[in-house]
């Protein structure tokens, strides 16, 4: 196996919850040993909408295609769906009725792209895309975001539909601009995958925040906050009140937690209690974390009761209710 050949230097120290889980930890060469039997292909995604949302990525995983190609396809599914309000066309909009998205991708090679505060474009994660493989940056932010998706054949359109703008209309009589964060305020897609050749890949968009102020931009498009994939070792994303995944940088650190040896449900047990440890205010929003490793195992942990998320994998798609923090 390709993560054996490593030159090992020192004492190699086997984590015995390590390799309960699968795999060997060397702390001398800092790699991971994987043994046993992977479970590949699999794909998992954010809310219900990941069950339409892996349907997409299962056709090119089933076919022993790329996880980049299966993550990307997976959530363009429900960027174009205009009765998602929380995602791409459709999505609600800011407080002053702009739809602004964000989106971001990783690679099984560490490369990373993503878009922020960008507007008028249905499939913001091909952007993200484009700039990751064609650019020499991470991040494109506004109108330098829209001006490269329309240099690159994307068009321009209105993604405010009708729904989407009589539910502002009436958020705006009864909120009174002021932005409601609550628990209640959420569902990013966030799509986490692994090939048949073993690769890991991720994919994370939304329309943020409902009703947040104009230029808000949250944590799905900011690498290691929204997303983190290593491919050495796994893949983390995010789903919820922003500010709180930023401020913990929750993805990185899920994906650290199990490069030391914890398994993914471990992992994102441990970063939703690091939220508790460091942010005061944490009660009042929900965060949702979902990890995968490399071995195909899954794992996810929210801050409140009502996360879930799609899992498809050769048994079949479905939806699992996730445990959480505040019971
Ligand atoms: C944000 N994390 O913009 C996103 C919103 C979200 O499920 O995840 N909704 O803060």
């Amino acid at each position: 196996m390709k993560l054996n050949r490593r030159n090992f230097i020192g004492k190699t120290i086997l984590a015995t919850a390590g390799s309960l889980i699968g795999f060997k930890y060397t702390y001398a060469q800092k790699t991971l040993i994987y043994k046993g039997k992977k479970n590949k292909p699999v794909v998992i995604s954010t809310w219900n909408h990941g069950l339409k949302a892996n349907e997409a990525a299962w056709e090119i995983l089933k076919n022993k295609g790329r996880a980049l190609d299966a993550v990307e396809k997976g959530v363009m599914a429900i960027e174009a769906d205009p009765d998602i309000l929380s995602v791409g066309l459709g999505g609600l909009p800011d407080r002053d009725g702009y739809v602004t998205l964000d989106a971001s991708i990783m690679d099984e090679t560490g490369n990373a792209g993503s878009v922020s505060f960008l507007q008028h474009i249905v499939h913001p994660i091909s952007v993200a895309r484009l700039v990751m493989e064609k650019t020499p940056h991470v991040m494109l932010a506004g109108e330098g975001a829209l001006q490269f998706a329309l240099l690159n054949g994307f068009k321009k359109e209105n993604l405010l539909t009708p729904k989407a703008k009589k539910a502002w209309e009436k958020w705006k009589k009864e909120a009174k601009y002021k932005p409601i964060i609550n628990i209640e305020n959420h569902d990013t897609i966030g799509m986490l995958a692994l090939d048949a050749d073993g690769n890991l890949s991720g994919a994370c968009t939304t329309s943020g925040l409902a009703y947040k102020m104009h230029g808000r931009v949250g944590d799905s498009p900011i690498i290691g906050a929204g997303i983190y994939v290593d491919n050495e070792v796994g893949a983390a994303v995010a789903t919820g009140m922003g500010e709180l995944v930023m401020k913990t940088l929750g993805s990185f650190l899920i994906v650290e937690f199990m490069r030391n040896g914890l398994s993914p449900q471990q992992a994102c047990e441990k970063a939703i209690n690091r939220i508790k440890q460091k942010l005061p205010n944490y009660k009042n929003f929900q965060i949702g974390y979902l990890a995968l490793n490399k071995t195909g195992e899954t794992g996810a942990y929210s801050l409140h009761k009502g996360f879930n998320y799609a899992k498809y994998d050769k048994k079949n798609n479905r939806m699992i209710e996730v445990d959480y923090l505040l019971k």
